[in-house]
């Protein structure tokens, strides 16, 4: 199901608010002051479910000129813009203040809604319409429908749903594939629960239990729980409002403007580098090195703008390269769009695109500088690539690239190589390659996944790898994981052995009880020799139960104390080396050694000297020839 949220945009008072509750039956307006205000002041949300049974996500936004800072973070994430427009008032302020950020930001697909028509005749509608028309024309909404309402006789809602209806079949859906983030616009404690934030999802799928990050903090965190308008969901996608649960941390290390992310998709900069364009109606023009506001995602940081072309100011209508230096760290992501407003008196001159989130100073009047951006802007192959990396969380072969991407393969190569020059990509065995931010989150799954295992089981040397990979999520195949595999097991992370896998620096720690135990059980084996015992036989003698001498026996095995014959079958070290020393004497002096001499040098039987000269057969020291066998290794 495709996920859309639709947000509110006008001028104060022209009946947003009333409208959201006409269309939802909720009002938007939650906080105490909101109410006896009657004025919005924060961000609302609501569900609006349309005659198609999809459920839209709203953004309800102040309008009043005070409150923009708190509008700029709801419109982050909107895909249709409700635009409302009081008949009785017409075209305001607000509303074209809000209409030059929908431009900057983008934001194309969008419903105008004349309300209030309960207020005005036709003639006058008719004559407002004229002046809102006018007002959209070259504008992203230019061709807008626009819908006559009124909020309290009712007239025109169910037109204005259908009509939102057909704007949310068009609303592209949002990239799930990319690794998530939600710009986070609130945040609370829920008693009993823990710290709970909420937001627009902009990328990605999240799941319950998912480990993520909040950035510029760097909190790591994981995912407790989720709801989707108001109900608890296991996992939410790109495009739907949602509030997440995390556990371990506090609500007072985050705010507003903060993101939470995969681990590793977002760092935290202070720095980006952009194209800005200004409005044609500025008061002044924007000059190198001016105090700005910039708002992106949820947060608005102050800082200050270099003007990287070989110029000291910016006209309205321009457009030029900046570098921006913020005053405090943030998280952003290339490809973002941001608003710029004045510091004082605030006022929205222009917008643009991230270029690069976390870009080394720059000189100003440096070609070569201003040309790489350029190319950044027209997208390089190592951004097309990254994007596709990004796309890819369990890597990709190299050789997949070049149909992908477009580029013939000496471009693909020099772009990976370019990626894996500046820590952006990982070059994995088998010719794979991962992007760093992926790598990252499942690096840090491994870790977490065998930790636990260790943890649950501390008395097995490592977790079968099959186990580990259905831990490490369903995308994993068996040719995303053996490579990653090996290139844990190269960086030290983790050790393989056989099948199982476990951390490098875990050793299976026995308690005094347990030693002791493996200590019996060792004289017992001893003192059978190669009469091997079976596991129960074993049990009943040092009365314990074959979970615990099935587990310590592993973990003497690990230590060299025992080896494993078959399941169930092992021999104690001492008992192969005096069979080993009888097998070597028999030899010297009779050449060969037979399953019958065995068992009368051992007084054994029959199947026990079988068993273990097959044993020595397996592992290459002695070798069969008839019914004789000869010493082949030491
Ligand atoms: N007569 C009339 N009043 C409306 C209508 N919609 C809203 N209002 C009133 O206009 C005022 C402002 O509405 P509100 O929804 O708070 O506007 P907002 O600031 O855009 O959210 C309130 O007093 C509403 O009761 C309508 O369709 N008809
Ligand atoms: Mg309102």
């Amino acid at each position: 199901m495709k996920h859309v949220i639709i947000g509110t945009a006008g001028h104060v008072d022209h009946g947003k608010t009333t409208l959201i509750q006409a269309l939802t039956g909720t009002n938007t307006d939650r906080l105490k002051e909101e109410q006896e205000r009657g004025m919005t002041i924060d961000l609302g949300c609501a569900a609006l479910r349309l005659p198609d049974g999809t459920v839209a996500g709203i953004v309800d936004v102040p309008g009043h000129e005070r409150f923009l800072k708190n509008m700029l973070a709801g419109i982050t994430g909107v895909d249709v813009v409700l635009l409302v427009v009081a008949a009785d008032e017409s075209v305001m302020p607000q509303t074209i203040e809000h209409l030059d950020i929908l431009r900057l930001l983008d934001v194309k697909n969008g419903v105008v809604a004349l309300t209030k028509m309960d207020l005005v005749d036709k003639e006058w509608t008719d004559a407002v319409e004229e002046d809102v028309r006018a007002q959209l024309a070259g504008s992203p909404l230019a061709d807008a429908p626009i819908i006559r309402v009124s909020a309290t006789n009712g007239k025109g809602i169910d037109a204005l749903k259908r009509i939102l209806m057909s704007a949310v079949s068009r609303a592209e859906a949002r990239d799930a594939s990319l690794p998530f983030r939600l710009p986070i616009d609130r945040v609370f404690v829920r008693p009993g629960f823990g710290a709970v934030v909420t937001g627009t999802l902009v990328a990605g799928v999240i799941h319950v239990g998912d480990a993520a990050e909040i950035v510029p903090q760097q909190l790591a965190t994981r995912v407790r729980g989720l709801q989707l308008h108001g109900k608890k969901v296991d996992e939410a996608e790109a495009g739907s409002r949602v509030a997440v649960n995390l556990a371990g941390v506090e609500h007072a290390e985050i705010a507003r403007g903060a993101q939470l992310s995969a681990p590793g998709a977002l760092s935290p900069t202070t720095t980006f580098d952009a194209t800005v364009r200004l409005l044609k109606d500025i008061a002044r023009p924007l000059k190198d090195r001016a105090r700005i506001r910039v708002h992106f995602g949820t947060a608005e940081i102050l800082g200050r703008v270099r003007l990287l072309e070989d110029r000291d100011e910016v006209q309205g209508g321009e457009k030029v390269y900046v570098q921006f230096r913020g005053e405090t760290e943030f998280a952003c992501a290339r490809g973002d769009r941001f608003v710029l407003r004045t510091y004082s008196p605030m006022s929205t001159i222009g917008g643009g695109v991230i270029l690069d989130p976390a870009p080394q100073r720059h000189a100003r009047r440096d070609p070569a500088v201003v040309e790489a951006l350029a190319a950044r802007e027209r997208g390089t192959p190592e951004d097309v690539v990254d994007t596709l990396l990004l796309r890819c969380p369990t890597g990709i072969v190299i050789r997949e690239i070049p149909t992908k991407s477009g580029f013939t393969t000496a471009i693909v190569e020099g772009a990976v190589r370019e990626l894996v020059n500046q820590n952006r990509a990982t070059i994995l065995p088998h010719d794979r390659v991962i992007h760093a931010s992926a790598l990252v989150a499942l690096t840090m799954r491994q870790k977490d996944t065998l930790t636990h295992y260790h943890t649950q089981f501390p008395l097995r040397p490592g977790m079968p790898k099959e186990e580990m990979r259905a831990a490490l999520g369903r995308a994993i195949d068996a040719r995303a994981f053996a490579p990653l595999v090996s290139y844990w097991q190269e960086t030290g992370a983790i050790v393989q052995e056989g099948a199982t896998v476990r951390l490098a620096d875990f050793r299976v720690d026995l308690n005094e009880r347990q030693e002791s135990l493996l200590k019996r059980i060792e004289e017992v084996y001893a003192e059978l020799g190669i009469a091997t015992p079976t596991i129960e036989e074993v049990c009943r003698v040092v009365k314990a139960p074959p979970d615990a001498v099935n587990a310590l026996l592993k973990v003497g095995t690990e230590r060299g104390r025992f080896a494993r014959v078959a399941d169930g079958v092992y021999y104690d070290t001492a008992t192969l080396d005096h069979l080993k020393q009888l097998i070597r004497d028999h030899v010297a002096e009779h050449g060969t050694i037979t399953v019958a001499a065995l068992r009368d040098l051992t007084q054994s039987n029959r199947k026990n000297a079988l068993q273990a000269l097959e044993y020595f057969d397996r592992i290459r020291f002695t070798r069969r020839q008839g019914d004789d066998r000869i010493i082949v290794e030491g």
